[in-house]
């Protein structure tokens, strides 16, 4: 196993592609139709060459190389994170076991079905975005956006790269189906809710990078846990890829909240609309949205798929190795979010096997809540009384035991007919998207920013703000 990535092959990778040439062929004739669909449903904003970042090598120390490169050849390649020839099975019934080289044959369909799941979120993501380069604030943004995108393409060549090597002819067939579903389809959607919304402005882009590609942080941070060892590692590997992403959204709602909190000062209102700005309560809204659809995508609170996967050893928990239990949880309980038989939220006892999507979830509202408190401290630095916050669990929900009702961002249950009359004060309006919309004004001139953001504190891998980081074509 070598961990150096070979480029001048067709397909760089660090699994020894050349020693297995059916999968090598298997793959190649994938290749095409992946460029195919990148060329039909990838970015339509034609570039000569990006700034970008790519993995050279899965160690610790300068596993990737920035430059100029044009999209179209970007090297997509098959990167597993090192093998760790001791790892055993860290959870579930064969706990301690050494983890799995190849798929169990009585755990085939389940594997099979989380990694197309994860696949199919991958190139949705792209197709969601590929209209965002036509208005990019800046050529450091429109840099962010292609980065994201094409090692959002690797993670499809990641989760099809499983399917070929492990599940023969059915691997095969998913991994076509990866490139003719898409998102937002009407005979074909994508298969999770979140990635069949639209992702129209550059504040949604931020959003969906906050709150939906931490989504993927945490299910890779499960999928990395998983018995079978070349998921385990594949997963390891996007994860850094991931971090990147996050940063994208973190620093790109950072410099929105900059922007119009200044705006406020300046102008002494709350409304900076006039003034080219995104109002606060406007924020919040997209916040609200991205959330709450982001909140769907952990499934039901209750669920034995989940406790299937676990008790088999597929799907860990979020840090698994240092939870202080028997990592088999037969015995435990964990609380749920509910609906009380009042009608009220709140939370009931459940089997901890069951409830293990209700434990990621709570883990990752957690995590998003360090975003929220980060603005909220720009926000209090800049002299502005207003703060961002998370919305109830019950809010906007439609998978779990909240999709049948209608709650408030607070958690106060509501008539359908009331929080359909309402539910513009809590989810972007219509006039709230126009104005967005309105402001959404390609930047394409070197060290220039759209006026509604701030710049970024620094640029990419070292380089200035002012940096010829995409050339258009
Ligand atoms: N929309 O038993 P339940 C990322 C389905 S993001 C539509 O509660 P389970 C990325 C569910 O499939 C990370 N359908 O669910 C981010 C099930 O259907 P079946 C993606 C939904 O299985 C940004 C039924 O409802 N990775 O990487 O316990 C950019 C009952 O559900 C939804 C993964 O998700 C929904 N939101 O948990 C790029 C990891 N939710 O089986 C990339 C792999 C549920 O009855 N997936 N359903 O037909 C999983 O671990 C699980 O499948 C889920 C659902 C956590 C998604
Ligand atoms: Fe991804
Ligand atoms: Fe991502």
């Amino acid at each position: 196993m070598t961990t150096t990535i070979d480029y001048s092959e067709k397909i760089p990778n660090n699994v020894d592609l050349k020693q297995d040439r059916r999968l090598q062929r298997a793959l190649e004739s994938w290749q095409p139709n992946f460029l195919q669909w990148w060329k039909t449903m990838g970015p339509t904003l034609p570039t000569r060459d990006v700034y970008l970042r790519t993995a050279v090598n899965v160690g610790h120390q300068g596993w990737a190389h920035f430059g100029h490169v044009a999209m179209e050849d970007y090297r997509w390649g098959i990167f597993l994170a090192e093998r760790d020839g001791e790892r055993r099975i860290p959870f579930g019934v064969h706990k301690g076991e050494p983890a799995w080289q190849v798929v169990p044959g009585e755990y085939r369909a389940e594997l099979r079905r989380l990694i197309v799941v994860q696949g199919d979120t991958e190139p949705a993501s792209v197709e969601q975005q590929r209209n965002l380069g036509l208005t990019a604030p800046s050529l450091y943004d429109l840099r962010n956006l292609f980065q994201v995108n094409v090692e959002e393409g690797r993670h499809l060549w990641a989760m099809v790269y499983l399917l070929h090597a492990y599940f023969g002819r059915e691997g095969r067939e998913e991994a076509e189906e990866l490139l003719h579903r898409n998102s937002g389809s009407a005979e074909a959607p994508r298969i999770l809710g979140a990635f069949n919304e639209e992702t129209p402005d550059w504040l949604s882009f931020f959003m969906f990078t906050y709150f939906t590609d931490r989504d993927g942080k945490f299910q890779l941070g499960t999928l990395k846990e998983s018995g079978f060892d070349p998921l385990s590692r594949t997963c390891e590997f996007m994860l850094k890829e991931e971090a990147h992403h996050m940063f994208v959204g973190t620093t790109g709602v950072d410099r929105v909240v900059e922007r119009t909190a200044a705006l406020m000062r300046e102008h002494d209102t709350d409304d900076v609309r006039r003034f080219g700005g995104i109002p606060l309560d406007v924020v919040q809204r997209y916040l609200n949205f991205h959330f709450s659809v982001s909140l769907d995508l952990f499934g039901s609170e209750t669920s034995t798929n989940v406790a299937n996967y676990y008790s088999a050893g597929l799907k860990g928990r979020w840090g698994e190795e240092s939870r202080p239990d028997d990592h088999l949880l037969t015995d435990d309980v964990i609380l749920v979010d509910a609906v009380r038989p009042d009608g009220t939220v709140g939370q009931v006892e459940a089997p901890a096997l069951v409830g293990l999507n209700s434990d990621l979830r709570r883990e990752y509202v957690a995590d998003c809540q360090n975003g929220v408190n980060r603005w909220n401290r720009i926000l209090e630095a800049a002299g502005v009384p207003q703060r961002l916050q998370l919305p109830s669990v019950a809010f906007n929900r439609r998978v779990g035991v909240f999709a049948d009702l209608e709650a408030t961002p607070d958690g106060q249950v509501l008539s359908a007919a009331e929080w359909q009359r309402r539910r513009h004060e809590w989810l972007p309006s219509p006039a709230d998207k126009d104005h967005v919309r309105s402001l959404m004004v390609p930047v394409y001139e070197e060290g220039k920013i759209a006026p509604w953001l701030a710049p970024p504190k620094k640029g990419i891998n070292g380089q200035p703000f002012e940096f010829d980081y995409v050339h258009l074509a």
